[in-house]
């Protein structure tokens, strides 16, 4: 996507803006940590880090209300994070520890939280999308107003699981807000390599599914956007796409040889459209905040992640008998 500064100026509240920068620092703090730790041996198994994406589900989550779920890919700790999970329980089930939000027989991609809403968590490029209607449709069968948001990204766009989701959902008027994190590549295939369309918001005006696109490195437009579509959702008018324009700043998981794009590209969008910088700039040039300020605010949240992190470390891990527990068969 197109690098461009962003206005530094905001009538958002002092309250709203710190909030924002709180969640989105909280999240990226702890994909450095949980990063090191994949980097000590601490954690197994495929570690997806959503460095980068932060405004996408902060932004998202901004607009929701008890009761309304999420489900999303692999990619999941921002997800967590933001609907309240615990940090040490989703620290613990990295590390594949007792205390771990599966009991550490899960990991980093499948992990649930039902006090939360959230369901997963899943490693199959769009399995989850039909999940999230399956969710939506419970919802409208139970006759409430709640509304599920489906995380998938530009490359789980090319399922064609997702078009027959988005055919069912748009014929039984589902509330389900389809989010595309479109972060500009799948593994190391860019979208300019594998899609025709430009756009991929656009593909739902086949089923008579309305949607745009949103700056997803920005919290307040993500946020905007969100509560608009969750309105249609609410008012029994769903489903809707919004296409989050993002990017990921770290690999694919933590194997990728990172061939696939260059240096320079990565540094412009840390420099120009960092998510985190961008509220940090509203913050101070709205006199919010001083520099001093927000140094506090981040070792509070390291003093959280290291918290997370010590935890997650002296857990023990799940006992044998555990290995015939929650199977099917
Ligand atoms: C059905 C299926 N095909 C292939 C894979 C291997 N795979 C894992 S992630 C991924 C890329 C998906 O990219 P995207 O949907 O853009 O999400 P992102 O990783 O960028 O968040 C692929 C091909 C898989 N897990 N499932
Ligand atoms: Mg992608």
């Amino acid at each position: 996507m197109a690098a461009e500064k962003k206005p530094t100026k905001s009538n958002t509240s002092k309250e709203d803006l710190m909030g924002f920068y709180r969640e989105m620092l909280m999240i990226r703090r702890f994909e450095e940590k949980a990063g090191q730790l994949y980097g000590m041996g601490l954690i197994g198994g495929f570690c997806h880090l959503y460095i980068g994406q932060e405004a996408v589900v902060v932004g998202i989550e901004a607009a929701t209300k008890e009761g309304d779920k999420r489900i999303t890919s692999y990619r999941d700790h921002g997800h967590m994070l933001a609907c309240g999970m615990d940090p040490k329980g989703v620290m613990a089930e990295l590390t594949g520890r007792e205390d771990g939000y599966s009991k550490g027989k899960g990991g980093s991609m499948h992990m649930f939280s039902k006090e939360k809403h959230f369901y997963g968590g899943h490693g199959i490029v769009g399995a989850q999308v039909p999940l999230g209607a399956g969710l939506a449709f419970a919802d409208k069968y139970l006759g409430n107003d709640n509304v599920s948001f489906t995380y998938f990204g530009d490359g789980a766009a090319n399922q064609g699981q997702v078009y027959e989701t988005y055919n069912m959902a748009e014929l039984w008027k589902l509330p389900i807000v389809f989010v595309i994190e479109n972060n500009g590549y799948a593994m190391g295939t860019s979208v300019k390599r594998s899609t025709h369309s430009k756009t991929l918001w656009e593909r739902g005006a086949a089923y008579g599914i309305k949607g745009e696109a949103v700056d997803g490195m920005d919290v307040l437009a993500v946020k905007a956007a969100a509560e608009k579509a969750v309105a249609v959702c609410r008012a029994g008018n769903g489903p809707y796409i919004l296409e989050m324009m993002t990017y990921r700043y770290r690999g694919h998981s933590m194997s990728d040889p990172a061939k696939y794009r260059t240096r320079e590209e990565v540094q412009k969008m840390k420099d120009e459209k960092d998510p985190i910088d961008h509220v940090r700039d509203l913050l101070v040039q709205g006199g919010h905040a001083s520099e001093d300020d927000l140094k506090v605010i981040d070792k509070e949240i390291k003093a959280t992640v290291n918290a997370a992190a010590e935890f997650a470390k002296d857990s023990p891990e799940p006992a044998l008998a555990e290995l015939w527990t929650d199977i099917y068969a």
